[in-house]
């Protein structure tokens, strides 16, 4: 990879990534109801890093205006955030008339600064009284997110055009219910397959709402809808095994070709749907589901990146829980690690992944919805001016990553554009406040503050020449 400067194309978008829970705080006004990030505060706030839960946000809630301010005078065009279910519908599935006035509000600030506003529906925050119900497991459940994702288009179709089903529709299922390490603390493989096939019908159902409604002329003629993923290049060790290779099959096919054959084909992949049966993991699936499913294809596609999967073939066929296990994780000698993480830095992977899209799904547009570095020490060094120093790890971290991506164009990849994750500093669920990401501080000592960190120049400069020095 050179080192020599390189350009973007010139309708090439940068922008900020956030969500409504990490951002908003706020966490009862409008009559906001409890989301499951809110209960597993209420319920154990140890549980999250300095004991700061879900009602801190980073303050936009009072600060949208400034905040998009901030963005445009950085350069940037777009921002994606995201609608909080459990402030814009009432108890009863309804409209709440507070929340609704609140997002108008946000999206009127961002006009006046000139920043687009991406929208996302879902981002990990259910309400709690519908988790009670049932979860994405329950049909009445993926109903009422339709109706969610209905009310949502017909109150801000006009004002909006990049619309979002979900955000990492695979870190739900394996989160909560697979992995054990977000509320409510599952281990149950099977039931992390069922709620992904939940999210799948909601998605589709989603989709199925915003195509009749801009049919009938509720929403934008130009607006597009599309879902976000954080897709997983996969790698395995250099001499693989057939069995490594398994591993990777079943990797990839669970984490992105699952969600990639379902926004480009309407369907869910066969070879994955036959290994999980093979090892006793049935989905629910009822008569209808494949006409829903079908008409989950979207407009185009975002792509988070952090970190590549390396996997090789499982030591063992099932786990202390009973499920089974497809793949172990293979430690690469070679990996560069963000320690403050524990997620490895491997910027090539966004290329890897790019041309492997081109080649599979060429017909698929999509942009770089989330991509950043969260940094524990990062508020430890100041320049002369006050500024948090963070240039040696946040520039190379990003500059690394659109050299890849710049490649990956040049070779014929269909992406659009690239949105920060968290440019300015913001809530990372159980982590809380460790970790920094931004170009923009947040002084949580006085009032939530911003100021630019020192990276912030160079971010500037980026996103108004195109070019990535
Ligand atoms: C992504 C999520 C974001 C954000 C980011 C960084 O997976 O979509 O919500 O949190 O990861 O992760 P964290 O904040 O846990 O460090």
């Amino acid at each position: 990879m050179t080192d020599q400067p390189i350009t973007l194309p010139d309708d090439f978008f940068f922008g900020a990534a956030m969500s409504g829970p990490q951002t908003e705080g706020m966490w009862q006004a409008h009559g906001k109801l409890e989301n499951l990030w809110d209960l597993w505060s209420n319920r154990d706030l140890r549980a999250f890093h300095n004991r700061v839960g879900s009602y801190a946000g980073n303050d936009m809630g009072t600060r949208y205006a400034e905040d998009f301010r901030i963005l445009a005078d950085l350069g940037l065009s777009s921002c994606r955030t995201s609608i909080q279910w459990s402030r814009l519908m009432d108890a009863d599935g309804r409209l709440n008339p507070a929340g609704a006035a609140f997002y108008h509000d946000l999206f009127a600030a961002a006009r006046e600064a000139d920043i687009e506003v991406f929208v996302n529906l879902c981002h990990f925050d259910m309400p709690s009284y519908l988790f009670r119900r049932g979860g994405w497991e329950s049909r009445e459940v993926v109903e009422a997110y339709a109706t969610y994702a209905r009310t949502a288009f017909a109150e801000f179709g006009q004002e909006i055009v990049h619309w979002f089903t979900f955000n990492e529709p695979i870190v739900e299922p394996e989160q909560r219910y697979e992995h054990g390490g977000w509320y409510p603390f599952h281990h149950d493989f099977a039931q992390a397959r069922r709620v992904q096939y939940g999210i799948s019908l909601a998605h589709a159902l989603a989709v199925d709402a915003f195509r009749e409604l801009q049919a009938a002329g509720a929403m934008r003629p130009d607006a597009r809808i599309g879902l976000i993923n954080c897709f997983t290049p996969p790698y395995t060790r250099d001499d693989p095994s057939e069995a490594d290779l398994e591993a990777v099959r079943m990797v990839d096919g669970l984490h992105n070709r699952w969600w990639l054959d379902l926004v480009t084909k309407g369907t869910l992949p066969a070879d994955v749907i036959e290994t999980l049966a093979e090892r006793g993991v049935t989905l629910p699936v009822r008569a209808g589901d494949e006409a829903i499913l079908s008409r989950g294809v979207v407009d185009w596609l975002g792509f988070n990146y952090y970190q590549p999967a390396r996997v090789q073939a499982p030591a063992r066929g099932f786990d202390e829980w009973g499920n089974p296990v497809f793949a172990d994780r293979y430690v690469w000698p070679d990996a560069v690690m963000n320690q403050s993480r524990g997620w490895e830095i491997y910027p090539r992977g966004i290329y890897d992944f790019a041309m492997t899209m081109t080649r599979d799904y060429p017909e698929l547009d999509w942009f770089v919805s989330e991509n950043g570095i969260g940094i524990e020490e990062d508020r430890a060094a100041r320049t002369a001016d006050g500024e948090v120093d963070d240039l040696a790890y946040r520039v190379s971290f990003v500059r690394n990553h659109l050299r890849w991506v710049a490649r990956a164009i040049d070779e014929g990849a269909r992406c659009r554009g690239y949105h920060y994750w968290g440019v300015i500093d913001c809530w990372s669920w159980v982590n809380a406040y460790k970790n920094r990401y931004g170009f923009v501080e947040v002084d949580l000592m006085h009032g939530y503050d911003r100021r630019l960190k020192a990276s912030a120049a160079w971010l500037r400069q980026v996103a108004t020449t195109h070019v990535v020095a």
